[in-house]
């Protein structure tokens, strides 16, 4: 059964830019619920509890139907909280030249990039997600609805920024891009270029 994963800083760790009592409702009481009902939805099909998160949670098609929705929500809940806190850390550094020429090559230069992920992330209407992810060999921008992942579309996950107003509203109430100019300060890119390499090894 899974289990909720320690945040890899301590709750205060990424302040002024997200405050601890962001992080401590978004962590053990927001991302704590997806995993216990992430479990109560698997806990009769004992077969999916051998399967990775990530296997899952790109397969909802084949999972039983009484369970789909369940797992979209609270699966897809998990598997992007997880990857959202590796993420983020409090002593960021430079984009890695490898991930900084491919994003130059895709969106024609770091602020077009910049320019067109807030772009997307301040359209997302109610809750949701936007990405930067790995559509076979080529980088998007993607936003998904609710808890919905990436992986549930084919594409490779490399950063997602949580745009449910859990995410911010109560240091940043209704200032959704306040939140997003902050939040790319502490961007682990470290993290992104590891798993920006490693889909394009399995490929
Ligand atoms: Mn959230």
């Amino acid at each position: 059964m899974y289990t909720l994963p320690s945040l890899p800083y301590a709750y205060e760790a990424l302040e002024p830019v997200i405050s601890a009592d962001i992080m401590h409702l978004h962590h053990e009481k927001h991302h704590a619920t997806y995993v216990e009902q992430l479990n109560n939805a698997l806990q009769p099909y004992p077969e999916l509890q051998n399967r990775s998160l990530e296997d899952i949670v790109s397969h909802i098609d084949d999972l039983p139907e009484d369970i789909r929705t369940r797992v979209t929500n609270h699966g897809g809940g998990h598997h992007n909280h997880t990857l959202f806190w590796e993420s983020l850390t409090p002593h960021p550094s430079p984009l890695p030249t490898e991930l900084e020429n491919a994003i130059i090559a895709a969106f024609a230069s770091l602020q077009e990039y910049e320019s067109a992920f807030k772009k997307s992330a301040l359209s997302v209407f109610g809750s949701g997600w936007t990405w930067l992810v790995l559509d076979g060999h080529k980088l998007l921008i993607s936003n998904t609805p609710n808890q919905n992942s990436p992986l549930m579309s084919g594409h490779i996950p490399l950063v997602g920024i949580d745009v449910w107003e859990h995410a911010y509203y109560l240091q940043y109430q209704n200032r959704r891009a306040e939140y997003l100019d902050e939040i790319w300060k502490i961007i682990n890119w470290n993290v992104v270029h590891e798993r920006y390499q490693k889909a394009l090894s399995s490929k």
